[in-house]
C-alpha cells in the first residue's frame, strides 16, 4: 500500500505538471481526491490493514492528500493570476496617448450674422415673427398695396405654385398677419427665406434671406425710422460706420427711403467695391402706407408705423468681403469653415 501511495503521488505529480487549465486541474482533483478518487479508494481500503500498519499508512495517505490538494490549489492560483494579468494587459489604456480631435462644425455665416442681428433688435424691444414660405396672393401682394400690374406680380419675377399661391417674395406677409392679430404697439422682426425668379450670378440668387422690421404705435414718425436704422447699422458695422438716407419708392410705404453706408473700402472717394459711387446700398424702408394699415384693421388716423427690409446675403457679403452670393448655397466646407 505504501508503494501504491507513492506511485499515486508520482503519477499525480506528472499529471499536475502537464495540466494547462483550471478545468484540467479540477479534473485531477476529482480523479485523485474526489469521492470516487484513487486516494479515497485507498483510504477506504484501510480497514483490511493491521492495527500496527493502519496509523502509518493513514498518516502517509493524509500526507499525500494534503500535498496534492495544496499543489492543485497553488497551481490554480498561479493560473488565475496569469489569466488576470493577460486580461489586464489586453485592456490597458495608454493615458499618455494624445486624444482624437473631435471635428466640431460651426454656424453658417448667414445664421451667425442673423443671430447677431436678432440679438441687437431683441435688445431694442422687438419680437421675432416667423411664418409660411408659401403664401397667398393676398398676403404677398394685395394687402401690401402692390398693384395688379406691378412687375413683382409677374410670373417672370415670382414663383407661382397655383394662380393664387406664390412663394413669398419678401417676409412682409408675416407682418401683415401680425398686424391683423395684434393691437398696437407692435415691434416685430420677420426674418426668413424669400424667393424671386432671378437668374443666378455673383450677386443674384432665386433664394435669399430677408429681414424685415415693423413698428406700429401712436405718434411714430420718420425720425423713429431713421434713429432705429442708424442704431442698427452701427450695431452691425461698428460705431464708426457712416450712413445716409435717400428718398425712394415702395408701394407699401409712403414716404420711402433707401439707406446707404459709406464705402468701407475707399471711405467715400469711389472705388471698385462701391463701383465708383462712394456709397453702398444696404436697406430700404419707409412709413407704412395708410392703405396697408387699413387692410390690417388698424386706423391710420390713430396709428402710424415704419417698416424696413434688409437683404441678409448682401449684409454678410459686405461684412466679410465675400464677392459671390453662390458661395452661401454651395455647402463647400472649405468656405463655410472660415466663419
Ligand atoms: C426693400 C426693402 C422693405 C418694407 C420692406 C413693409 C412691410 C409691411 C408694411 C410696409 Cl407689413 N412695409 N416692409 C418696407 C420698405 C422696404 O424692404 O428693398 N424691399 C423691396
Amino acid at each position: 500500500m505504501k508503494e501504491q501511495l507513492s506511485e499515486i503521488k508520482k503519477v499525480a505529480e506528472e499529471h499536475l505538471k502537464k495540466a494547462q487549465s483550471v478545468d484540467a486541474l479540477e479534473e485531477l482533483r476529482v480523479k485523485y481526491l474526489g469521492k470516487k478518487g484513487e486516494l479515497t479508494a485507498i483510504l477506504k481500503g484501510m480497514g483490511a490493514l493491521s492495527a500496527e500498519e493502519r496509523p502509518k499508512i493513514g498518516a502517509l495517505a493524509n500526507e499525500v492528500r494534503e500535498f496534492l490538494s495544496n499543489e492543485i490549489d497553488q497551481k490554480k492560483a498561479e493560473m488565475a493570476k496569469i489569466l488576470r494579468d493577460a486580461k489586464l494587459k489586453s485592456e490597458m489604456i495608454d493615458i499618455t496617448m494624445p486624444g482624437k480631435k473631435q471635428e466640431i462644425g460651426n454656424l453658417h455665416p448667414l445664421t451667425k450674422v442673423l443671430n447677431e442681428f436678432t440679438d441687437a433688435v431683441i435688445g431694442m424691444g422687438f419680437q421675432i415673427a416667423e411664418g409660411p414660405d408659401v403664401e397667398t396672393d393676398y398676403y404677398n401682394f394685395e394687402a401690401l398695396n402692390i398693384p395688379k400690374n406691378h412687375p413683382a406680380r409677374d410670373t417672370q419675377d415670382s414663383f407661382y405654385i397655383e394662380d393664387n399661391i406664390v412663394l413669398r417674395t419678401q417676409t412682409s406677409p408675416m407682418q401683415i398677419r401680425v398686424m391683423e392679430n395684434t393691437k398696437p404697439p407692435i415691434r416685430v422682426i420677420a426674418p426668413g427665406m424669400v424667393y424671386r425668379s432671378d437668374s443666378v450670378d455673383a450677386t443674384h440668387s432665386p433664394i435669399f434671406h430677408q429681414i424685415e422690421g415693423l413698428v406700429v404705435d401712436k405718434g411714430i414718425t420718420m425720425a423713429d425710422l431713421k434713429g432705429t436704422l442708424e442704431a442698427l447699422i452701427k450695431s452691425i458695422y461698428g460705431n464708426d460706420a457712416v450712413c445716409r438716407f435717400r428718398p425712394h419708392h415702395f408701394p407699401f410705404t409712403e414716404p420711402s427711403l433707401e439707406a446707404d453706408r459709406q464705402c468701407f473700402s475707399c471711405g467715400g472717394k469711389g472705388c471698385s467695391v462701391c463701383k465708383g459711387e462712394g456709397w453702398i446700398e444696404i436697406l430700404g424702408g419707409g412709413m407704412v402706407h395708410p392703405k396697408v394699415l387699413k387692410n390690417c384693421g388698424i386706423d391710420p388716423e390713430i396709428y402710424s408705423g415704419f417698416a424696413f427690409g434688409i437683404g441678409l446675403e448682401r449684409l454678410v457679403m459686405g461684412r466679410y468681403g465675400i464677392n459671390d452670393i453662390r458661395l452661401f448655397f454651395e455647402n463647400d466646407v472649405k468656405f463655410l469653415k472660415q466663419f
